[in-house]
């Protein structure tokens, strides 16, 4: 059975409740995890009372700002973390950002600040929230991010968020292979496209919907549920024995030819 009862996670990356982050939270939850979240802060807040509303029900354990772009929110998110838990057992990373000029258009016409901060938010960060989160995971650790397959293959538009989504693939592999011998796994889901604020931001994103449920084998998109309960697959002793490994959560998608 899966089990997280005497875990702790940290999940980065509820924006509302169409976040995978979100589905990804309510199945650690039911599964028996102990939470803490953290929000990208806004100057006015009203983020910030959103996701917290939001998230009440899971009662988290700790609700901290955390921009991963300020190293100081990011070490005292941890020392928060350190204050409230014994330890750490899961960190999910579902953050990233391009801006959205340079999510249509030229792809040779990227400029260098947009690839800088695309990989800077997008991949770097893992390493980063893997750096902060090694001490703590004392009994070993469970690490998830989320990536897409326009990481590994051209999708029209998707761009720099694709060589972001590459890198972030390659440090799923190093950080497993560095961190393996203090026992933590670290593993991506490859998510097939699901409806969400991230990604409605996105043109065409209806059509490229349309086309899963066309050509995908299960012929439907995945759902938040879906990817949250692979994620707490990933998390358990279930999984003790993959680390390094991207799973593709896109109803069959990737493995068409045509
Ligand atoms: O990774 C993503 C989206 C990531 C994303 C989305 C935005 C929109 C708003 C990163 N940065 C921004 N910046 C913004 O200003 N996905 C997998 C969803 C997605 O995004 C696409 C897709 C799909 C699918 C962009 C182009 C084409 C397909």
């Amino acid at each position: 059975m899966l089990d997280l009862t005497g875990k702790n996670a940290l999940v980065t990356g509820i924006a509302n409740n169409r976040s995978i982050a979100w589905g990804i939270a309510q199945q650690l939850h039911q599964a028996g995890a102990k939470l803490g979240v953290t929000y990208l802060p806004d100057e006015r807040g009203r983020h910030e009372q959103k996701v917290k509303n939001l998230v009440e029900p899971l009662a988290p354990s700790l609700f901290l700002p955390c921009n991963v772009q300020d190293e100081a929110q990011v070490q005292s998110t941890f020392a928060a973390i350190a204050n409230q838990w014994d330890k750490l057992d899961i960190l999910i990373h579902c953050l990233a950002f391009a801006n959205k000029d340079d999510l249509s258009g030229q792809f040779s016409h990227t400029s260098r600040q947009g690839f800088t901060l695309a990989l800077d938010v997008s991949a770097y960060s893992l390493i980063q929230l893997s750096a902060a989160a090694q001490p703590l995971m004392r009994a070993g650790g469970s690490i998830v991010t989320l990536t897409y397959l326009g990481g590994v293959r051209v999708i029209p538009n998707y761009n720099v968020m694709g060589i972001a989504k590459a890198a972030l693939e390659m440090n799923v592999r190093y950080l497993a292979a560095d961190l393996g011998p203090q026992k933590i796994r670290v593993n991506g889901i490859s998510a097939g496209p699901i409806r969400t604020l991230a990604s409605s931001a996105v043109g065409g994103i209806l059509d490229m919907i349309h086309h899963v449920e066309t050509v995908a084998p299960l012929r439907r998109t995945v759902t938040q549920t879906e990817v949250g309960n692979t994620a707490a697959f990933l998390c358990s002793d279930l999984a003790s024995g993959i680390t390094g490994q991207v799973l593709y959560v896109d109803s069959g998608y990737s493995i068409m030819g045509m």
